[in-house]
């Protein structure tokens, strides 16, 4: 795959070079480039940016800047253009296997109010697929930080990044729509806190079914969306009966709280601070 990754900031993408990605590209699994917005600016200043038709606070980045970045970068076909924008819908693990398919990715990072509007416009005319993409519900400064944490999402899928692709399957957000169970390792007893028996039992089955009453009970507790997004039909007999446990019904083939049952405590979903 190729990534492309355009900034007035470039120096913010520099962690790429590091840990799993950084092995990616060394080992040629990877071929991410890192360009200054500024190299396609004519002007004595190298000026990206305007201020807003219509008034209002802030400066906005000049469409014919980004148009000559793009169209160079993509000179060899359609890509799929990333504009990351907390006005985007939310990038998700499946955002992230859906751009993993593709050959060529171009991040176009946003600073000041944005970018011109007719940039995205115009590469959907042309023929690109554009995603205006948010990383959560909270404002950054540029789409640096938010492009990498894309390009680190997206860069673990591609075949040959991970090292033991079985580590992709339980983790948070995979195909069974949970939380990830906790996890223990040595010693047996830390600061008067013990692993849990059955851990340590060798009852694989056991194991297995722990391991998977402790994910259904921390995405309850702390995303009951999640729950109530499951496939009922994807959930056994024992599934169905802890779920009742915890105040869910099946009904329509989906979940729901059951009548009368509590709503998770306060700040469960929050991790307690205070929306
Ligand atoms: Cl993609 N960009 C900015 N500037 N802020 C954000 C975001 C993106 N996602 C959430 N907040």
């Amino acid at each position: 795959m190729r990534i492309d990754i355009v900034s007035i900031f470039p120096e913010y993408l520099a962690a790429l070079d590091l840990s799993l990605v950084g092995k990616a590209r060394v080992a040629g699994l990877l071929d991410l480039r890192v360009h200054d917005l500024r190299d396609w600016t004519t002007d004595r200043h190298r000026t990206v940016d305007d201020t807003p038709f219509g008034g209002g606070a802030g400066m906005v980045m000049r469409p014919d800047v980004w148009g000559q970045a793009i169209d160079e970068l993509t000179a060899t076909g359609p890509a799929h253009l990333v504009v990351p924008t907390p006005s985007g819908t939310t990038f998700t693990q499946r955002t992230a296997e859906a751009l993993a398919t593709e050959d060529q990715l171009v991040f176009a990072c946003g600073r000041y109010e944005g970018i011109d509007a007719r940039v995205a416009e115009h590469y959907r005319a042309a023929g690109h697929r554009v995603s205006e993409l948010s990383i959560g519900d909270y404002v950054l400064n540029g789409g640096e930080v938010a492009s990498l944490v894309m390009v680190e999402a997206v860069a673990r899928l591609l075949p040959g990044v991970i090292g033991n692709p079985e580590s992709l399957v339980e983790e948070s957000h995979g195909a069974a729509g949970l939380l990830e169970y906790p996890v223990y390792t040595k010693p047996p007893v830390w600061s008067d806190l013990e692993v849990p028996d059955v851990l340590l039992s060798g009852h694989h089955a056991k194991i297995r079914r722990w391991r998977r009453d402790r994910a259904l009970e921390k995405t309850s507790a702390r995303r009951p969306d999640l729950i109530a997004a499951l496939d009922a039909s994807t959930l056994d007999k024992h599934d169905r009966a802890f779920l009742a446990s915890l105040g869910w019904e099946v009904r329509g083939g989906a979940l729901h709280r059951a009548p009368g049952s509590a709503e998770p405590a306060p700040g469960a979903t929050t991790g307690g601070v205070a929306e």
